[in-house]
């Protein structure tokens, strides 16, 4: 990693401005990372920039707002009419995400000379041409890296970004579960030096009692397909982040040793989350089914096919494995 870091700072020195930007529906982990660039940028004497697309601020959810407003530090947010006044030589760096279609505003890709660090597994629409592209699949968050990037410039990050970036590396492992090593433990606990704040974590972490009932209503429709697997179909999924979300929770059952969960993502497009505590290798079905992704954590996306032609498939592919 220390390569990679002397690497990001040679570059960002070279600019006088900096613009973070992360991926539509931000999250705790894609705004910590992207607060977190913020502050290791000013440290260098550069301005930074958040792009936030302020017609979607009114639609962020309880958590990132309130992450906002709990914030003392001063951060300048700019969105696509803004971002034209940044003065000086401008580089962009996106955080958490790596395809062009999931960008917050992927018109700036083609306007400034562009950073890409994220932590998902590596899709064909992923951003050409970049100045420096870091993908590694195997890390728990972008909230890691940052934290691991702002040590190693002996930076200590104001409370409450520290905060954010706590709750973001929760968030991305399933509460210290996923693509969890003893350097995710490591981080958290050089957040907490930082002053991170345990009670305002679990405010931000909080759902409401809908989004919990209703995901609660999800998985009562789960069943097994054999001894260990667990399958969930969700008829009228609203985010496809959710897909994730249950295939991660039927972990917590007992019994369950994997998980895939299927929904509806598009007019045609059907999606599959899949999630192993690590015995079974769920990859090896996805691959099969034309997706990817690690023996614990894998998904496809499938044209043209119903919920209940997919399902079979995926039965008798573990049948068959
Ligand atoms: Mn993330």
């Amino acid at each position: 990693m220390e390569e990679l870091f002397i690497k990001l700072s040679e570059i960002i020195k070279q600019y006088d401005s900096v613009i973070l930007m992360s991926h539509k529906d931000p999250d705790l982990d894609s705004l910590g990372s992207c607060l977190g660039l913020c502050e290791i940028v000013e440290s260098f004497g550069k301005r930074a920039y958040l792009f936030l697309n302020d017609k979607h601020l009114e639609n962020y959810n309880t958590n990132i707002n309130q992450a906002f407003n709990k914030m003392e530090k001063d951060i300048i947010c700019v969105n696509n009419r803004t971002y034209k006044k940044i003065e000086g030589k401008t580089l962009l760096i996106i955080t958490d995400v790596h395809s062009d279609e999931r960008l917050e505003y992927p018109k700036l890709i083609n306007e400034f000379d562009t950073i890409v660090l994220d932590h998902h597994i590596k899709n064909s629409h992923y951003i050409k041409n970049s100045k420096l592209f870091f993908i590694d699949s195997n890390l728990s968050s972008m909230s890691e890296l940052i934290t691991y990037y702002a040590s190693s410039l002996n930076l200590t990050l104001d409370n409450v970004i520290a905060t954010i970036l706590l709750a973001g590396i929760e968030i991305d492992t399933n509460g210290f579960n996923l693509k969890t090593t003893s350097k995710t433990y490591n981080a958290a606990s050089i957040l907490m030096y930082m002053g991170a704040d345990t009670i305002l974590k679990q405010e931000l972490l909080k759902e409401t009692k809908d989004e919990y009932l209703k995901r609660a209503s999800v998985i009562k429709n789960s069943f097994m397909i054999n001894e260990y697997i667990a399958m969930c179909i969700i008829p009228n999924l609203t985010k496809s982040i959710e897909l994730a979300e249950v295939a991660e929770e039927l972990l917590n059952f007992e019994d369950v040793k994997a998980s895939f969960v299927l929904g509806k993502i598009d007019n045609d497009l059907i999606g599959v989350s899949a999630r192993s505590l690590g015995d079974i290798d769920v990859s090896n079905i996805m691959k099969q089914m034309g997706g990817g992704g690690h023996s614990s954590n894998a998904a496809c996306q499938i044209k043209n096919k119903t919920l209940k032609e997919i399902k079979q498939e995926i039965i008798s592919l573990v049948e068959n494995s």
